[in-house]
């Protein structure tokens, strides 16, 4: 297989690639990492020697030289560059693509990041905590969840009618943080627009793929 992606089902941020694999139907290898039972540890090593950072998803593509391309927006830019499908996930006008691109930052920033934060925490020990931290994480990610209530506004997409990499980035955050703290009441709009993410064909294969792990999500 060309392309392989390291990766674990369970990340928010590898469904986030997942789904724009899954749109196009994008062949490729699922290399396991992040789990330490199940990760073969040449893969491991692998993937450390490409990616130090340690943080997944992260493509190689054998047929490029074993060109690595690591975090997800970067990945889904490349697959849309190189491995073009049916779902155009980057508008070729380039100014709906610089929308696209800044409602993929909103997500990855203002939901996404605060999202990880308060998941994270509750996984520290007791006397580690950052209560500080996650009252603002939590602050920050009911903002953006109040400006996405006012934005969505019926659209059935981030961006109207067509799909695009802002979907991809905006379902995992959403998922996790209704997990978190479910917003169906609060956010109607919102928890609409999630339920067609969820609905779509391609996160709904990258939850279902999840399954198996969510009983090592944080309580
Ligand atoms: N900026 C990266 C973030 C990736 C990220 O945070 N990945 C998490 C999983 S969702 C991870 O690798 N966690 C493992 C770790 O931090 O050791 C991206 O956009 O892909």
């Amino acid at each position: 297989m060309t392309l392989k992606l390291y990766a674990h089902p369970l990340s928010s941020y590898c469904h986030k690639a997942l789904i724009a694999f899954y749109e196009n139907d994008t062949p490729f290898e699922f290399m396991l990492v992040g789990d330490p039972t199940k990760t073969d540890p040449k893969v491991w090593e692998e993937f450390k020697a490409l990616w130090p950072i340690g943080k997944f998803p992260v493509l190689k593509d054998t047929a490029r030289d074993d060109w690595f391309v690591p975090e997800a927006t970067i990945i889904i830019e490349y697959l849309a560059q190189h491995y073009p499908g049916k779902v155009k996930l980057i508008p070729d006008d380039p100014d709906l693509a610089r929308r696209v691109r800044m409602m993929d930052r909103f997500f990855d920033n203002y939901l996404h990041t605060p999202m990880q934060k308060i998941n994270g925490d509750k996984i520290r020990p007791a006397d580690q905590r950052d209560p500080f931290g996650v009252e603002g994480a939590r602050k920050m990610y009911r903002t953006a969840l109040d400006m996405l209530e006012q934005a969505i506004d019926g659209k059935p997409w981030a961006m109207g009618d067509a799909f695009t990499m802002a979907d991809c980035a905006a379902g995992p955050p959403l998922f996790y943080g209704n997990l978190q703290t479910p917003f169906e009441k609060t956010h109607p709009e919102a928890h609409a627009y999630l339920k067609r993410l969820m609905e779509r064909p391609s996160y709904a294969r990258a939850l279902k793929e999840a399954e198996p792990y969510f009983n090592l999500l944080p309580k």
